[in-house]
């Protein structure tokens, strides 16, 4: 892996325009790379790029383009050459000897951007094995390249004989997927525990932002929840869960959870890694999916969400599309007229939060119930729990207690109910 941590260096963009790819989505996509090129720390000094019927199967591009990126290369003193596709490691190692500068594929930019924003355990864990599975098959190109002299050190170090430096590298690296993996499985299991407990304590009620990186999911689960979540104009600020109560608290108590976002041609390693993340996305009951309405190419955006959705098992989970950014561009009167339904809004402006948080809301109160609660004057002590977790319509009482008219959860209106509704049972439940 290439160490690009101490000054800022200068990268060209490139690609091969395929004959089924249009002008506008080959040039959106080369755009997110610069995007993606600066989040690393690049600084992006030119775009190259050749029309061909396929990618050259040595070096990805032809013959002749090469020798003109290794000329354009020298004249820009360009440091590396991002490829805005997934490379085999044969034609990335083959372009980096003609043009003379490190190559970095598509996918390999986007893990190493994992790479630098994992935080938690669980998410450095997962981008890591996902970076040794991308790893491997280079390590073995390397060394077919490097060829019999990579056998020196072959009779050494525990290794059976013949084992060549290559073969060794891989196999650490097969040791150390399995030792992650299981580091990763047990660290599951653990935050599926808190998860239960969460649950149990606080109620089923849970909204997951989902999106396309950048869209605004962390902007909008600051605005709804008053919490403070990292915002950043640069793509995969967010690459944990995090779950915070929709603010201010109502019944029943809605949990709101901001996502890491998605992109097009995701490495597939990370979204099998990341499917422990998102997760707690797919246990929601709601995914509001955010949209930058802004971004000409949202739709391509949409449907690259919804066909990641789909890939990790949250296709059927309800939907409420949320075109977010509206202040910066977009058409609102088309959009809702193509999607019904659908919230358009901007997360700068307090009173659209306002209405979404609304929308939200509603979601989930359509699945309360309503219902009675008989509380004996000896339990009065519990009217804060009734409070807490139910709206209180009405409320009478009697010489033995209060009934109170409540809107709740149908799971914790039974549970109260069962604990006191047989104190009410003798009388019978009065009539109106
Ligand atoms: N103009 C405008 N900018 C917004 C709006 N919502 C978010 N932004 C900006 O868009 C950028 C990205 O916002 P984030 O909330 O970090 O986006 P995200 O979806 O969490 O991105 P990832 O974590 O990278 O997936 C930030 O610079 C925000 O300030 C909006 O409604 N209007
Ligand atoms: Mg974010």
């Amino acid at each position: 892996m290439p160490n690009i941590d101490q000054k800022p260096k200068r990268a060209i963009v490139a690609a091969v325009q395929l004959a089924s790819v249009s002008d506008l989505e080959f040039d959106a996509s080369l755009a997110e790379l610069r995007q993606l090129a600066k989040t690393l720390g690049f600084d992006v000094v030119g775009k190259f790029t050749q029309n061909r019927a396929g990618f050259d199967k040595t070096a990805y591009f032809g013959t002749g383009k090469r020798e003109e990126l290794s000329a354009l290369r020298q004249q820009e003193g360009v440091d590396a050459i991002l490829i805005d596709h997934e490379i085999s490691p044969s034609q990335s190692f083959n372009l980096e000897k003609e043009v003379g500068c490190e190559v970095m594929d598509r996918t390999m930019v986007i893990l190493e951007i994992f790479h630098r924003h994992a935080r938690s355990r669980i998410a450095r864990a997962q981008v890591e094995i996902a970076r040794l599975g991308y790893m491997a098959p280079r390590l073995r190109e390397a060394a077919k390249q490097a060829g019999p002299k990579d056998r020196a050190r072959s009779g050494t170090g525990g290794r059976s004989g013949g084992e060549s430096h290559g073969e060794l590298d891989r196999r650490k690296i097969r040791d150390r997927i399995a030792e992650l993996q299981k580091e990763l499985d047990s660290m599951k299991l653990e935050r599926k525990t808190q998860r239960a407990r969460r649950q149990e304590r606080q109620g089923l009620a849970r909204v997951a932002l989902v999106g396309y990186t950048n869209a605004g999911k962390s902007t909008l689960m600051r605005a709804l929840t008053g919490s403070e979540v990292l915002v950043a104009d640069k793509l995969f600020a967010t690459l944990d869960t995090t779950v915070r109560a929709l603010h201010p608290e109502g019944v029943p108590r809605v949990l709101v959870s901001d996502t890491v976002g998605f992109i097009k041609n995701l490495p597939h390693a990370l979204v099998v890694s990341f499917k422990t993340t998102l997760d707690e996305a797919l246990e929601a009951s709601l995914l509001a999916h955010v949209v930058d309405a802004s971004d000409p190419g949202f739709e391509r955006q949409l449907a690259v969400t919804e066909e990641v959705l789909e890939e990790i098992g949250a296709k059927d989970v309800p939907r409420l599309l949320v075109f977010n950014k509206i202040d910066r561009g977009g058409d609102a009167a088309a959009l809702r007229k193509k999607y019904p339904g659908c919230v358009v809004m901007s997360a700068r402006e307090p009173a659209e939060v306002a209405r979404l948080s609304d929308r939200i809301r509603a979601f989930f109160e359509k699945e309360l119930v309503e219902a009675e609660i008989f509380l004996p004057w000896a339990e009065q002590k519990l009217r804060g729990e009734i409070f807490a977790t139910c709206k209180v319509l009405a409320e009478r009482a009697d010489d033995k207690g209060a009934f109170l008219r409540v809107r709740g959860d149908a799971d914790t209106v039974k549970h109260l109910q069962e604990r006191y509704g047989r104190a009410a049972k003798p009388r019978g439940r009065p009539g109106k």
